[in-house]
């Protein structure tokens, strides 16, 4: 019986309930924080809050990844990522998640005590795969169609559910195959990401697919996006915080080992029902 533990840089995450792991943006553009810029101090005080309500690991992010965002000079995104992550690392006792696609970014930020690379582009930059695999962090790999600048111009499928299955699962090879553990590897399929409304809820519909039959962790990243917007009509992101703790429950109800999300403390008392009722399965 495999251990449902996931191990990284000398951490352990219990994965045996879902955990929640707290979106930190350090970006100047965040819009579905209202578009606050969190300077180092602010971030700092976020992440403490975060962990305070109940993240389990906190995703610190300095390139915008929003549809239509202009790329991140690597040095930029450096001198936003990693004085955060070092004083995330010396002050609080959670795991660190870095939303990054730069090989360079991920090393500085494993030396400064990161534990897993969050990549919404699944490692897919040269010498990506390679970096991880040397770092030994825990990798979360994401499907995107197109990229971030295009991506939601004409998204198209023939069947979302299959190819986001199959995108990840080849990935997760590419991965196994330069040496990264099958339980260090996490899958997510990118809610938003080059993807229309529909094609959103089947994928939210059948999530336990992506994972089933594997050894791989499932992610589910939903919060405030626009397909909530979409189902309540609220247009404004920081007005999708029900409509967003619903779909966490529905992604625990399929099996999703981590959501990250904006609200942790909301969501994190969606956890605590969940968790209540999972007891007498
Ligand atoms: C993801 O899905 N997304 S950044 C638009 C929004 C709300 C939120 C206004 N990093 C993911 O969070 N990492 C981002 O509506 C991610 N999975 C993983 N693993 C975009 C984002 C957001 C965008």
């Amino acid at each position: 019986m495999s251990e449902l533990i996931l191990h990284a840089k000398g951490r352990c995450l219990d994965l045996s309930t879902p955990k929640i792991m707290g979106i930190l943006n350090v970006t100047p553009d965040s819009f579905s924080d209202g578009g606050k810029f969190l300077g180092f101090d602010q971030a700092v005080a976020q992440a403490r809050l975060m962990v305070e309500a109940g993240a389990a690991i906190i995703d610190v992010g300095g390139e915008s990844t929003r549809p239509g965002a202009d790329l991140v000079p690597v040095e930029e995104e450096l001198r936003r990522v990693v004085p955060v992550v070092k004083a995330i690392a010396q002050e609080l006792d959670v795991m660190i998640s870095v939303d990054t696609s730069t090989p360079e970014v991920m090393q500085e930020c494993v030396a400064a005590g990161a534990h897993l690379w969050n990549d919404i582009r699944a490692l897919q930059r040269p010498g990506a795969v390679e970096m991880a695999s040397k770092l030994d962090v825990a990798v979360c790999l994401m499907h995107m169609q197109g990229d971030p600048k295009t991506m939601q111009i004409k998204p198209t499928y023939t069947n979302v559910v299959q190819e986001v299955t199959d995108f990840l699962h080849e990935r997760a090879r590419v991965c196994e195959q330069a040496g990264i553990a099958k339980d260090k590897i996490i899958l997510d399929p990118g809610f938003g990401f080059g993807k229309n409304v529909d094609e959103n809820y089947q994928l939210l519909n059948n999530l336990s697919k992506l994972t089933q039959g594997t050894d791989y962790w499932l992610l589910s990243a939903l919060s405030r996006k626009s397909m909530i917007g979409a189902a309540t009509g609220q247009s404004i992101a920081a007005d999708r915080v029900v409509g967003s703790v619903c779909a966490a429950f529905y992604s625990f109800m399929q099996g999703a080992h981590i959501v990250r999300v904006h609200d942790v403390q909301e969501t994190y008392e969606a956890l605590q029902v969940f968790n209540a009722i999972e007891k007498y399965r």
